[in-house]
């Protein structure tokens, strides 16, 4: 997946796809969400009230994803998110980090090869945008997605450079983390899938550079249906908490981390 960031405004992208940082009434609002009904017209409501009769009665949950016509926006298909307002007491970026993996789940179901996101959340939802451009770096770039193109398209200089800053700290993609593994003779990851070695998930850590805190805040990640590369992510994650002092690893999901972690060497090698 090749990921690039525009400044300029989504109605005008010419890509398969444009995500709408919608709210649950699918009703049309302001910010990115009344520009696409103004610019894409009548269509795309009509749509819209189509979902809430019949699969969405009581609106579309934060942090999910429906789609619906373009109308006259050069896009094929408008895909609504519903991203969470920010909270001070409250983390709510597994929330955020959701929108961007929904909307490219409901992309792939539509065979969407290109697909622009706004800053989810990052206007009316008042959510610092430092933090909404990391976690949606993060999440899109760990997605396991079939999408060729995301563009990120920002609306001003300053959420350009929030972006732009995110991106050049954005974890591994799939690839990467799969080199490393494939850098390894299969012995030694059999020895140490074998022995349950905390050591291998340092080894692991030291090997993918990933902002630890951040993937911790965003993961949803059932560990034993994961793909490989999120397992990989996991013990990084663990090994990088235990190397800053942070909390004991908790011990069945270093377990299950390295169950997925063998059965991947078993099977899928
Ligand atoms: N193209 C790209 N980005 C845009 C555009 C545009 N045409 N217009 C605004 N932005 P927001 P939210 C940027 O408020 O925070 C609506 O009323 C904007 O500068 O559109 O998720 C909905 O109905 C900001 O960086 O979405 C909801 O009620 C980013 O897009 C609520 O707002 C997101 O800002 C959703 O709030």
């Amino acid at each position: 997946m090749r990921l690039t960031l525009v400044q300029g405004d989504i109605t005008e992208q010419q890509v398969d796809a444009v995500v709408n940082a919608a709210n649950s009434s699918l009703m049309g609002g302001g910010g990115v969400d009344g520009a696409i009904h103004r610019r894409g017209g009548p269509a795309i409501l009509e749509e819209c009230r189509k979902l809430r009769a019949s699969r969405y009665g009581r609106g579309l949950p934060t942090g999910q994803a429906a789609a619906t016509t373009a109308g006259r926006l050069p896009a094929r298909w408008v895909i609504h998110t519903v991203g969470p307002v920010h909270s001070a007491e409250q983390d709510r970026a597994a929330l955020l980090a959701s929108c961007y993996r929904e909307s490219l789940k409901v992309a792939d179901s539509l065979g969407a090869a290109s697909v622009a996101f706004p800053a989810v959340s990052a206007g009316i939802y008042g959510w610092p945008l430092d933090d909404a451009a990391r976690i949606a770096v993060c999440a899109v770039t760990a997605a396991h997605t079939d999408v060729e193109d995301v563009r990120f398209v920002l609306f001003g200089p300053d959420a350009y450079a929030a972006f732009e800053q995110a991106a050049a700290g954005a974890g591994p993609t799939d690839d990467e983390i799969m080199a490393v593994l494939a850098a390894q003779a299969g012995d030694h990851w059999r020895a140490a899938f074998e022995t349950g070695d905390v050591g291998v998930l340092h080894e692991l850590g030291a090997a993918v550079d990933l902002d630890w805190p951040l993937w911790r805040r965003i993961t949803t990640v059932d560990v034993a249906e994961a793909h490989v590369s999120d397992a990989v992510r996991l013990a990084a994650s663990i090994a990088g908490d235990a190397r800053s002092g942070g909390p004991a690893a908790d011990p069945d999901a270093l377990r299950a981390v390295l169950d997925r972690l063998r059965r991947w060497y078993e099977n899928e090698w």
